[in-house]
């Protein structure tokens, strides 16, 4: 025991008091130096109170830790594609999945101005007008050569090619994703073909956005790959148990969100088990249970899946199947969800994706990379569509809708996969990157990727300031924003 500890406990003793085995746990949290005063006038206003036992409740009030009843835990999920997975078949499946794409871009791009004198591929191209035109579509070719980019466009009523000559807007154009949507104003030019002259991203406008009425806290978390040898157990424990201690922060909170990997999976890449403590689906999912139980029950846990967990590797992925844990998908405060979901937390809208297309956005994009995801989710973010490009590595399911598409605005944008922890701000929605709590591995090691696992992100659903709490003793694991 402390001498402070032992010093303050003994004054308290020699005064008649007695120390509740609660109020002593709280004791051994609190900073040495204010111990002396604190038990001082605890035992000063109890004695007049002819009160002489110091328990949990005493401690709390005093330090304004009390478990504040008038916090909310409401959560709603507005979106999931769990119920609505009805995969398609083959070529027929991939054309109901675009024109699906196509369809709702074309109306949250209809929302702009330009968008009044939109014409189809095929009138432009037998229009003879003099004028600018505006034509859209999914890009599906997008090459540069000497100088000039070309940009081929598609719409259900053909394809467009059209040339960007212009230095800046050639920039724009090379950070087009293949398969994403795009508006371009265009004009004929001298020699029969179309000239690009400007380039319209459905985007999204400036938000003004939803928050909670109560200063409830959210915890953002991803990729704590349980199971894993590299997940940092020790760590973690300590988090989940800093959950439950009397900081007052702590004591705010009242969701814990997980956006994928939660597990690592097996046989998700080659001789993974030599890389695992728990060889099956099974015991990383109990292991993960263990885990959570010591969260206290008034916080809400959203658990999304990531490319590790189980249901299936494809997009849109349905949550994880409750086959694998009855008794996680039974609690009271788990909510299971898939990926991507949007979920309301006391009304603050939050949009979770697990981020599997970063890896091939950040392959074929100039100026993005691993380093800073918030620029991919930006990216995302004007792009309307989580994971445009079809065919890479992220795989992609013939779904009859596109799930993927970005429909509804969050007020919180939550990603993960990376684990790179970073935070950001675009057009008033707050960026989330929630790391990971897995070492670096090997693999990352071997291509040059540099994780800052161990830090948990937390925001005030009031204001939306963001906290966090750092867990990994390396010095270089700085939160970059
Ligand atoms: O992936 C964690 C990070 O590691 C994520 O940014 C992708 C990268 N990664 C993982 N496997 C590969 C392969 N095979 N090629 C390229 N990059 C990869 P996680 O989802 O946790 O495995
Ligand atoms: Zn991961
Ligand atoms: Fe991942």
């Amino acid at each position: 025991m402390k001498k402070e500890l032992a010093f303050a406990l003994n004054y308290a003793l020699n005064k008649g008091f007695q120390i509740h085995p609660n109020a002593f746990k709280i004791l051994e949290d609190i900073d040495v130096k204010k111990l002396e005063k604190i038990i001082r006038e605890i035992v000063r206003e109890k004695s007049k109170q002819k009160m002489f036992q110091i328990n949990q409740d005493d401690l709390e009030t005093y330090l304004g830790i009390k478990d504040d009843p008038t916090l909310q835990n409401e959560i709603k999920v507005l979106s999931d594609p769990t119920p609505k997975i009805t995969s398609g078949e083959g070529v027929k499946g991939y054309n109901a999945l675009f024109s699906s794409r196509f369809n709702k871009l074309k109306r949250i791009i209809s929302d702009r101005p330009e968008s009044r004198m939109l014409k189809s591929i095929a009138s432009v191209k037998t229009a003879k007008s003099e004028d600018d035109m505006y034509v859209c579509g999914l890009v599906s070719i997008r090459s540069t050569e000497r100088n000039i980019t070309k940009l081929v466009l598609e719409d259900p009523s053909g394809t467009f090619e059209g040339i960007v000559f212009d230095g800046e807007l050639q920039t724009t154009a090379g950070t087009l994703l293949i398969d994403q949507f795009v508006m371009a104003r265009v004009s004929m030019g001298k020699n029969a073909g179309f000239i690009i002259k400007d380039l319209i991203l459905p985007d999204i406008p400036d938000q003004a956005s939803n928050r909670s009425e109560s200063e409830a806290y959210a915890v953002f978390l991803s990729d704590l790959h349980i199971g894993s040898k590299y997940f940092m157990e020790e760590e973690f424990t300590e988090f989940v148990d800093w959950i439950s201690s009397p900081d007052p922060v702590a004591k705010r909170i009242r969701f814990v969100l997980i956006g994928g990997d939660a597990v690592d999976g097996v046989g998700i890449y080659p001789n993974q088990d030599k890389e695992l403590v728990c060889q099956t689906i099974e015991e990383q999912l109990m292991k993960m249970e263990g885990l959570l139980d010591k969260i206290p029950k008034h916080v809400k846990i959203i658990i999304m899946p990531g490319n590790h967990d189980p249901g299936r590797r494809a997009l849109p992925q349905p949550a994880i199947p409750k086959k694998y844990n009855d008794s996680l998908w039974e609690r009271e405060n788990v909510v299971m969800v898939g990926n991507p979901a949007m979920v309301s937390l006391n009304g603050v809208k939050v949009l979770m994706f697990h981020g599997q297309s970063i890896d091939d956005i950040v392959k074929t994009t100039p100026g993005l990379s691993y380093d800073n995801p918030v620029n991919v989710m930006k990216h995302l973010l004007r792009a309307r569509h989580l994971s445009p490009i079809y065919g890479s590595q992220t795989p992609i399911a013939p779904e009859m809708e596109d799930l993927m598409v970005i429909d509804d605005i969050p007020d919180i944008f939550h990603v993960g996969h990376v684990h790179r922890a970073q935070l950001d701000m675009y057009k008033g929605v707050l960026l989330v990157n929630s790391g990971s709590w897995q070492k670096q591995t090997p693999f990352q090691a071997s291509v040059g990727m540099t994780p800052n696992p161990g830090i948990a992100l937390l925001v005030n659903l009031k204001t939306l300031q963001v906290f966090h709490e750092n867990y990994n003793s390396n010095s270089n694991n700085i939160l970059q924003s």
